[in-house]
């Protein structure tokens, strides 16, 4: 077992930070990518996380401390064969691990910041070692008024999560990115107009959406402090939603951010105990479980919850806490990390099965005849190279009831209802690395051999971990087919924010009445989830009735 130095990685822009937090202690058992400190400058937050997985011999650097690219921060006794670099140069992008370094990235203009007003062009900085980061929030609009170094957009590689802020105060005329986009330092992002340079004092910045800090002389973040917690009372939505527009941003470092949207926690609510009032994990989890044991409410719940019971608060989940369980006590086990899919589709399915009212109908399609021609087509067709399947016949009647029954092509936004005029379709499929929902585009202009190729190619894609986001995003409705594997019916989890979501198990024959006998039919199982709180049962049995006689006869499409 090695003593390894833990040093300060590349981290771009950012020299001589200071310590503001340490995450570990000596004698703590540390995994690869762990983070061991919070680093802060004026300009930016991030963690320094360790390269390799072992036991903490000693801390190098204390609250206050500066470090550079470089600094020793830890000695740890290194174990097993895990260090992913040699100790002199533990890049934290080098490592595969997908912990993230969290980040808050440096503002930098194109050019050097102007001081007079006039339109600025908002490029990403030099984020260090971080190539190829996917935009996985927007946390401002076109016509926003932003605030300098407010925080404008976060991305994320698989290694870690930082958020870009604006190089200076001004009107955001036009954002160049999209949730799923990848960028890439240099990229331009954005555009400012009417602004102040970012070297120009506060006094002369037009007003912010959030209240500037007091005084730019204090030392405090700048990023961060520009969205005091106290100031941060303007958000609407009930939870703290990807994608979702969000000002008034709360002191607390991105990863922080990002373990409060996987919970689903309002930021706003939180009260930091940290230093200059910064959130830390722990207040993040003592919220949790102050909500979820009912001692405390979230504004959201606050406003919709009806008075309280005599009995019993009538909040939250009322829950016990989860069970830890000594599994070693009771025979053999080994523990291995979830998959980066099963994380990122397991916060999300989780978030869906508990925020929708689901509800499953049941229903079967006679699909005899369709399943005799789409077998007679494959054999007429066999040297094309693509083989024509019922999931392809599946997303066309899908496309056709989407349109006779338009709430189910929507998404629920506050008050409102968005109605989609396009056609998307998703497609469950099952990788070696979990389930991924890639999405066939336009389904409706599509015939059944144009999707059923599609599908084959995003099938194999998916299955090779090599799907873009955008294969995956703008879906109206999904299918989950279980028919190639087994079973009767499920209750599949709506993919959110789509409204339904159709599940398909295995078809077999089955005797049916044909008003004088039995006669063997090929059944196929439908089940339909359903969110609620936009569609009632009725439009539920009618959407299932009229997808099941598309697929009994399949001419019904075009009439
Ligand atoms: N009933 C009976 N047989 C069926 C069927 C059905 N409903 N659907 C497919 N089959 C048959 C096919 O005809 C094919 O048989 P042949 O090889 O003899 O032609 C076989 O099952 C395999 O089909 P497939 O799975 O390759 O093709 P598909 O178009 O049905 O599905 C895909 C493609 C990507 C959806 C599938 O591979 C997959 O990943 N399914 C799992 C989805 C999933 O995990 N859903 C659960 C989500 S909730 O956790």
């Amino acid at each position: 077992m090695a003593l390894v130095n833990i040093q300060v990685p590349d981290i771009g822009d950012f020299d001589e930070v200071g310590v503001i937090e340490l995450l570990v202690k000596v004698g703590d058992t540390v995994k690869a990518e762990q983070s061991l400190i919070t680093v802060e400058s004026d300009k930016a937050s991030m963690e320094i996380p360790s390269s390799h997985a072992g036991v903490v011999k000693e801390l190098k650097v204390a609250l206050g401390d500066k470090v550079k690219q470089g600094s020793v921060i830890a000695v740890v006794e290194a174990v097993g064969a895990t260090a992913a670099a040699p100790a002199a140069a533990p890049a934290p992008a080098a490592s595969p691990a997908a912990a993230p370094a969290a980040a808050t990235a440096a503002p930098v203009a194109a050019a050097p910041a102007p001081a007079a007003a006039g339109p600025v062009e908002v490029r990403v900085p030099d984020i260090g070692d971080f190539k190829n980061v996917a935009v996985i929030e927007l946390l401002v609009k076109p016509g926003d008024t932003v605030a300098l170094e407010q925080s404008l957009f976060t991305v994320e590689s698989d290694k870690a999560s930082m958020e870009i802020p604006s190089p200076a105060a001004g009107v955001l005329k036009e954002l160049k990115v999209k949730i799923g986009d990848t960028v890439n330092i240099g990229d331009l992002v954005a555009v400012l107009e009417g602004v102040a340079s970012a070297a120009a004092p506060a006094a002369t910045a037009p007003v912010a959406a959030a209240p500037a800090p007091a005084s730019t002389a204090t030392p405090a973040p700048a990023m961060v402090a520009a969205a005091p917690v106290a100031a941060a009372t303007t958000v609407a939505a009930p939870a703290h939603q990807p994608g979702a527009a969000t000002l008034g941003l709360p002191h607390a470092s991105p990863s922080v951010r990002k373990f409060a949207r996987e919970l689903g926690v309002p930021l706003e609510e939180v009260k930091g105990s940290g230093p200059k009032g910064r959130i830390t994990q722990d207040d993040i989890q003592n919220f949790t479980k102050q909500v979820m044991s009912g001692a405390a409410q979230t504004k959201a719940q606050a406003a919709k919850a009806p008075a309280p019971a005599a009995s019993g608060s009538g909040v939250g989940l009322d829950l016990l806490p989860w069970p830890k369980v000594d599994f070693a006590k009771f025979g053999p086990v080994e523990r291995k990390d979830l998959s980066r899919i099963k994380k990122i589709s397991g916060a999300n399915l989780h978030r869906n099965w508990v925020v929708i009212p689901h509800v499953t109908n049941h229903d079967d399609a006679d699909i005899t005849d369709l399943e005799a021609f789409r077998v007679q087509f494959n054999k007429e067709n066999e040297k094309s190279g693509v083989k024509v399947t019922m999931l392809a016949f599946m997303i066309k009647a899908a496309v056709a009831a989407l349109k006779k029954f338009p709430e189910f092509n929507s998404s629920l936004d506050g008050d409102q209802l968005v109605m989609k005029n396009y056609f998307h379709i998703g497609f469950a499929a099952d990788t070696p690395n979990g389930l991924v929902v890639p999405v066939i585009k336009d389904a409706d202009q599509k015939g059944i051999v144009q999707i059923s190729k599609e599908m084959g190619e995003l099938a194999a894609k998916a299955r090779e971990g090599k799907l873009a986001p955008a294969d995956m995003q703008g879906g109206c409705f999904s299918i989950s087919s279980l028919g190639g594997i087994g079973g009767r019916y499920f209750t599949p989890i709506i993919n959110a924010p789509e409204v339904a979501i159709m599940g398909v198990c295995k078809s077999s024959i089955e005797p049916k009445w044909d008003g004088k006998q039995f006669a063997p039919r090929l059944m196929l199982p439908l089940s339909l989830s359903w969110d609620h709180r936009v569609i009632d049962g009725a439009a539920a049995a009618r959407f299932n009735v009229y997808f099941a006689s598309l697929l009994a006869d399949f001419r019904r499409i075009v009439m």
